[in-house]
Protein backbone atom coordinates (compact mmCIF):
# COMPACT_ATOMS: atom_id res chain seq x y z
CA UNK A 1 0.00 0.00 0.00
CA UNK A 2 1.30 3.53 -0.70
CA UNK A 3 1.91 6.17 2.02
CA UNK A 4 0.55 9.13 1.73
CA UNK A 5 1.18 12.25 3.46
CA UNK A 6 -1.83 14.88 3.73
CA UNK A 7 -0.70 18.63 4.05
CA UNK A 8 -3.86 21.18 5.27
CA UNK A 9 -5.18 18.15 7.22
CA UNK A 10 -6.81 20.80 9.44
CA UNK A 11 -8.60 22.59 6.62
CA UNK A 12 -12.00 22.22 4.67
CA UNK A 13 -10.88 19.49 2.44
CA UNK A 14 -8.45 18.02 4.39
CA UNK A 15 -10.38 17.21 7.23
CA UNK A 16 -12.81 15.10 4.51
CA UNK A 17 -10.13 13.12 3.08
CA UNK A 18 -8.48 12.56 6.73
CA UNK A 19 -10.97 11.22 8.49
CA UNK A 20 -12.41 9.14 4.79
CA UNK A 21 -8.45 7.78 4.90
CA UNK A 22 -8.51 6.67 8.41
CA UNK A 23 -11.39 5.33 8.19
CA UNK A 24 -10.27 2.79 5.58
CA UNK A 25 -7.20 2.09 7.15
CA UNK A 26 -4.49 4.04 4.87
CA UNK A 27 -1.25 4.39 6.09
CA UNK A 28 -1.14 8.10 6.20
CA UNK A 29 0.98 11.08 7.88
CA UNK A 30 -1.12 14.17 8.17
CA UNK A 31 0.01 17.74 8.58
CA UNK A 32 -1.91 20.73 10.05
CA UNK A 33 -0.47 24.27 10.32
CA UNK A 34 -0.21 25.95 13.31
CA UNK A 35 -3.16 24.26 15.60
CA UNK A 36 -2.35 20.54 16.53
CA UNK A 37 -4.64 17.60 15.13
CA UNK A 38 -6.21 15.42 17.45
CA UNK A 39 -5.80 11.73 16.62
CA UNK A 40 -8.86 10.25 15.09
CA UNK A 41 -7.62 6.87 15.99
CA UNK A 42 -5.02 5.36 18.10
CA UNK A 43 -1.55 6.03 17.86
CA UNK A 44 -2.21 8.08 14.23
CA UNK A 45 0.61 10.21 12.68
CA UNK A 46 -0.22 13.54 13.25
CA UNK A 47 1.94 16.52 12.98
CA UNK A 48 1.96 20.35 12.37
CA UNK A 49 3.82 23.35 11.37
CA UNK A 50 4.90 26.03 9.14
CA UNK A 51 5.71 24.70 5.40
CA UNK A 52 8.22 26.89 4.74
CA UNK A 53 10.09 25.76 7.36
CA UNK A 54 12.37 22.45 5.36
CA UNK A 55 12.85 20.51 8.47
CA UNK A 56 8.95 20.46 8.96
CA UNK A 57 8.35 19.55 5.18
CA UNK A 58 10.90 16.93 5.86
CA UNK A 59 9.46 15.65 8.80
CA UNK A 60 5.94 15.30 6.59
CA UNK A 61 7.59 13.71 3.91
CA UNK A 62 9.95 11.42 5.18
CA UNK A 63 9.05 7.78 3.80
CA UNK A 64 5.88 9.08 2.00
CA UNK A 65 5.37 7.86 -1.66
CA UNK A 66 2.44 10.40 -1.81
CA UNK A 67 1.92 13.88 -1.29
CA UNK A 68 -1.98 15.35 -0.89
CA UNK A 69 -0.72 18.94 -0.83
CA UNK A 70 -3.95 20.48 0.42
CA UNK A 71 -2.28 23.60 2.41
CA UNK A 72 -1.88 26.78 1.84
CA UNK A 73 -4.29 30.19 1.87
CA UNK A 74 -7.21 29.20 0.04
CA UNK A 75 -9.33 32.19 -0.39
CA UNK A 76 -8.56 35.82 -2.00
CA UNK A 77 -6.31 37.54 0.89
CA UNK A 78 -3.72 40.34 0.96
CA UNK A 79 -0.82 39.10 -1.64
CA UNK A 80 2.10 39.10 1.11
CA UNK A 81 -0.07 36.11 2.76
CA UNK A 82 -0.79 34.65 -0.65
CA UNK A 83 2.88 35.08 -1.61
CA UNK A 84 4.02 33.37 1.90
CA UNK A 85 1.33 30.62 2.04
CA UNK A 86 1.05 29.76 -1.74
CA UNK A 87 4.13 30.81 -3.77
CA UNK A 88 7.08 29.98 -1.31
CA UNK A 89 5.61 27.25 0.85
CA UNK A 90 5.07 25.52 -2.29
CA UNK A 91 8.80 25.76 -3.40
CA UNK A 92 9.68 24.43 -0.05
CA UNK A 93 7.45 21.52 -0.53
CA UNK A 94 8.71 20.50 -3.79
CA UNK A 95 12.43 21.49 -2.59
CA UNK A 96 11.51 18.85 0.27
CA UNK A 97 10.29 15.97 -1.82
CA UNK A 98 13.55 16.18 -4.03
CA UNK A 99 15.24 15.72 -0.96
CA UNK A 100 12.66 12.98 0.46
CA UNK A 101 12.28 11.26 -2.59
CA UNK A 102 8.66 11.80 -3.14
CA UNK A 103 7.94 11.24 -6.26
CA UNK A 104 4.22 12.15 -6.86
CA UNK A 105 2.60 15.19 -5.65
CA UNK A 106 -1.19 16.16 -5.64
CA UNK A 107 -1.58 19.94 -6.06
CA UNK A 108 -4.91 21.56 -5.22
CA UNK A 109 -5.25 24.22 -7.54
CA UNK A 110 -8.69 25.81 -8.39
CA UNK A 111 -11.09 27.15 -10.76
CA UNK A 112 -9.89 30.67 -9.49
CA UNK A 113 -6.95 30.47 -11.88
CA UNK A 114 -9.96 30.42 -14.26
CA UNK A 115 -12.23 32.58 -12.95
CA UNK A 116 -12.62 35.67 -15.31
CA UNK A 117 -14.13 33.36 -18.13
CA UNK A 118 -17.81 34.37 -18.30
CA UNK A 119 -20.33 31.60 -17.76
CA UNK A 120 -21.35 31.05 -21.03
CA UNK A 121 -18.09 29.28 -22.05
CA UNK A 122 -16.79 25.45 -21.91
CA UNK A 123 -13.62 25.53 -21.15
CA UNK A 124 -11.06 22.50 -22.14
CA UNK A 125 -8.11 21.73 -19.84
CA UNK A 126 -5.31 23.49 -22.71
CA UNK A 127 -7.42 26.99 -22.46
CA UNK A 128 -5.92 30.07 -21.63
CA UNK A 129 -5.51 30.46 -17.38
CA UNK A 130 -7.64 33.76 -16.51
CA UNK A 131 -7.17 34.01 -12.73
CA UNK A 132 -9.73 36.19 -10.72
CA UNK A 133 -7.47 37.42 -8.17
CA UNK A 134 -4.17 37.31 -6.30
CA UNK A 135 -5.42 33.23 -4.77
CA UNK A 136 -6.17 32.50 -8.47
CA UNK A 137 -2.97 33.93 -9.84
CA UNK A 138 -0.85 31.83 -7.32
CA UNK A 139 -2.18 28.38 -9.00
CA UNK A 140 -1.71 29.65 -12.14
CA UNK A 141 2.09 30.20 -10.67
CA UNK A 142 1.57 26.65 -8.57
CA UNK A 143 0.57 24.77 -11.90
CA UNK A 144 3.56 25.88 -13.79
CA UNK A 145 6.14 25.27 -10.59
CA UNK A 146 5.08 21.98 -10.53
CA UNK A 147 5.52 21.71 -14.40
CA UNK A 148 9.05 22.14 -13.44
CA UNK A 149 9.37 19.97 -11.18
CA UNK A 150 8.67 17.55 -13.64
CA UNK A 151 10.12 18.76 -16.54
CA UNK A 152 13.45 19.02 -14.52
CA UNK A 153 13.73 16.63 -11.67
CA UNK A 154 10.98 13.59 -12.30
CA UNK A 155 8.54 14.34 -9.71
CA UNK A 156 5.24 13.54 -11.07
CA UNK A 157 2.24 16.22 -10.10
CA UNK A 158 -1.54 16.04 -10.82
CA UNK A 159 -3.04 19.81 -11.09
CA UNK A 160 -6.39 19.39 -9.73
CA UNK A 161 -8.48 23.05 -10.64
CA UNK A 162 -11.05 21.92 -7.94
CA UNK A 163 -14.35 23.30 -8.30
CA UNK A 164 -16.76 23.96 -4.86
CA UNK A 165 -16.04 20.47 -2.76
CA UNK A 166 -18.92 19.89 -0.63
CA UNK A 167 -21.05 17.60 0.33
CA UNK A 168 -23.89 19.00 -1.41
CA UNK A 169 -24.42 21.91 -3.80
CA UNK A 170 -25.78 25.06 -1.98
CA UNK A 171 -26.03 27.38 -5.09
CA UNK A 172 -26.91 27.82 -8.67
CA UNK A 173 -23.08 28.69 -9.40
CA UNK A 174 -22.63 24.77 -7.63
CA UNK A 175 -24.76 23.33 -10.35
CA UNK A 176 -21.38 24.11 -12.62
CA UNK A 177 -18.44 23.46 -10.22
CA UNK A 178 -19.57 21.05 -7.72
CA UNK A 179 -17.34 18.47 -6.67
CA UNK A 180 -18.87 15.90 -4.48
CA UNK A 181 -17.18 14.03 -1.95
CA UNK A 182 -17.63 10.38 -2.98
CA UNK A 183 -16.27 11.81 -6.31
CA UNK A 184 -13.28 13.51 -4.32
CA UNK A 185 -11.74 10.37 -2.99
CA UNK A 186 -12.31 8.67 -6.08
CA UNK A 187 -10.22 10.84 -7.57
CA UNK A 188 -7.70 10.52 -4.83
CA UNK A 189 -7.26 7.02 -5.46
CA UNK A 190 -6.85 7.19 -8.81
CA UNK A 191 -4.15 10.38 -8.30
CA UNK A 192 -2.51 7.53 -5.63
CA UNK A 193 -2.87 3.98 -7.80
CA UNK A 194 -3.20 5.27 -11.53
CA UNK A 195 0.56 4.51 -13.37
CA UNK A 196 2.41 6.92 -15.13
CA UNK A 197 0.65 10.31 -14.22
CA UNK A 198 3.69 12.51 -15.54
CA UNK A 199 2.59 16.02 -15.33
CA UNK A 200 -1.23 16.38 -15.42
CA UNK A 201 -3.77 18.59 -15.11
CA UNK A 202 -7.65 18.56 -14.32
CA UNK A 203 -10.93 19.85 -13.55
CA UNK A 204 -12.14 18.78 -9.75
CA UNK A 205 -15.42 18.48 -10.75
CA UNK A 206 -18.39 15.78 -10.83
CA UNK A 207 -20.13 14.56 -13.66
CA UNK A 208 -22.81 17.30 -13.36
CA UNK A 209 -24.97 17.93 -16.39
CA UNK A 210 -24.62 21.60 -16.55
CA UNK A 211 -20.54 21.60 -15.78
CA UNK A 212 -18.46 23.92 -17.39
CA UNK A 213 -15.34 21.82 -17.73
CA UNK A 214 -14.38 19.15 -20.38
CA UNK A 215 -11.71 16.81 -18.54
CA UNK A 216 -10.98 14.90 -21.98
CA UNK A 217 -7.03 14.45 -22.39
CA UNK A 218 -6.73 13.57 -18.85
CA UNK A 219 -7.73 9.91 -19.26
CA UNK A 220 -4.60 8.51 -18.12
CA UNK A 221 -5.80 9.32 -14.69
CA UNK A 222 -9.14 7.12 -15.11
CA UNK A 223 -10.69 9.70 -13.08
CA UNK A 224 -14.88 9.04 -13.26
CA UNK A 225 -16.87 10.68 -11.69
CA UNK A 226 -20.32 9.67 -10.71
CA UNK A 227 -21.90 12.40 -8.81
CA UNK A 228 -24.30 14.69 -10.64
CA UNK A 229 -25.15 18.18 -9.13
CA UNK A 230 -28.53 18.14 -11.42
CA UNK A 231 -29.97 16.10 -8.25
CA UNK A 232 -29.91 19.39 -6.66
CA UNK A 233 -30.92 21.36 -9.11
CA UNK A 234 -34.95 22.28 -8.81
CA UNK A 235 -34.28 22.99 -4.89
CA UNK A 236 -31.72 25.50 -5.70
CA UNK A 237 -33.28 27.45 -8.05
CA UNK A 238 -36.71 27.39 -6.22
CA UNK A 239 -34.08 29.96 -3.54
CA UNK A 240 -32.68 33.33 -4.91
CA UNK A 241 -28.94 33.35 -6.05
CA UNK A 242 -26.73 34.56 -3.19
CA UNK A 243 -24.19 36.41 -5.75
CA UNK A 244 -24.62 39.45 -7.26
CA UNK A 245 -24.50 40.63 -11.12
CA UNK A 246 -20.94 40.30 -11.75
CA UNK A 247 -20.74 36.84 -9.71
CA UNK A 248 -23.08 35.55 -12.09
CA UNK A 249 -21.81 36.45 -14.86
CA UNK A 250 -18.36 35.13 -14.54
CA UNK A 251 -17.25 31.23 -13.53
CA UNK A 252 -14.88 32.36 -10.06
CA UNK A 253 -18.87 33.64 -8.86
CA UNK A 254 -18.14 35.29 -5.64
CA UNK A 255 -14.24 36.17 -6.34
CA UNK A 256 -14.29 38.20 -9.36
CA UNK A 257 -15.80 41.10 -7.45
CA UNK A 258 -13.11 41.52 -4.94
CA UNK A 259 -11.42 44.33 -5.89
CA UNK A 260 -12.61 44.84 -9.38
CA UNK A 261 -12.96 48.16 -11.30
CA UNK A 262 -13.99 48.02 -14.90
CA UNK A 263 -17.01 50.31 -15.77
CA UNK A 264 -16.75 49.23 -19.12
CA UNK A 265 -18.23 46.17 -19.54
CA UNK A 266 -15.95 43.53 -18.47
CA UNK A 267 -13.50 41.70 -20.50
CA UNK A 268 -15.97 39.54 -22.28
CA UNK A 269 -17.15 42.93 -23.70
CA UNK A 270 -21.22 42.47 -22.16
CA UNK A 271 -21.95 45.82 -21.55
CA UNK A 272 -25.52 45.52 -20.67
CA UNK A 273 -24.70 43.31 -18.05
CA UNK A 274 -21.73 44.58 -16.58
CA UNK A 275 -22.85 46.93 -14.19
CA UNK A 276 -22.77 45.81 -10.56
CA UNK A 277 -25.47 46.58 -8.10
CA UNK A 278 -25.41 49.16 -5.73
C1 LIG B 1 -11.78 27.68 -4.00
O1 LIG B 1 -10.71 27.63 -4.57
C2 LIG B 1 -11.85 27.94 -2.55
O2 LIG B 1 -10.78 27.36 -1.84
C3 LIG B 1 -13.18 27.49 -1.93
O3 LIG B 1 -13.29 28.09 -0.66
C4 LIG B 1 -14.37 27.88 -2.82
O4 LIG B 1 -14.48 29.28 -2.89
C5 LIG B 1 -14.18 27.33 -4.22
O5 LIG B 1 -12.93 27.70 -4.75
C6 LIG B 1 -15.27 27.80 -5.18
O6 LIG B 1 -14.95 28.48 -6.15
O7 LIG B 1 -16.44 27.48 -4.94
Amino acid sequence: MKRIALSGAGGQLGSVVRAALIARGTPLRSAAGSKALTPLVDGEDVMHGDLREPAVVDRLLEGMDVLIHFAGTSVERPLPEIIENNLRGLVEVYEGARRQGVKRIVFASSNHAIGMYPVTERLSLDCELRPDGFYGLSKVWGEALARMYWDKHGIESVCVRIGSCLERPTEPRHLSTWLGHRDLMHFLDRCVEAENVGFLTIWGVSANTRSWWDNSGAERLGYLPTQDSEVYAAEILARPNPLDALGQRFQGGSFVGIDYSREDGGPDGSAATAARPV
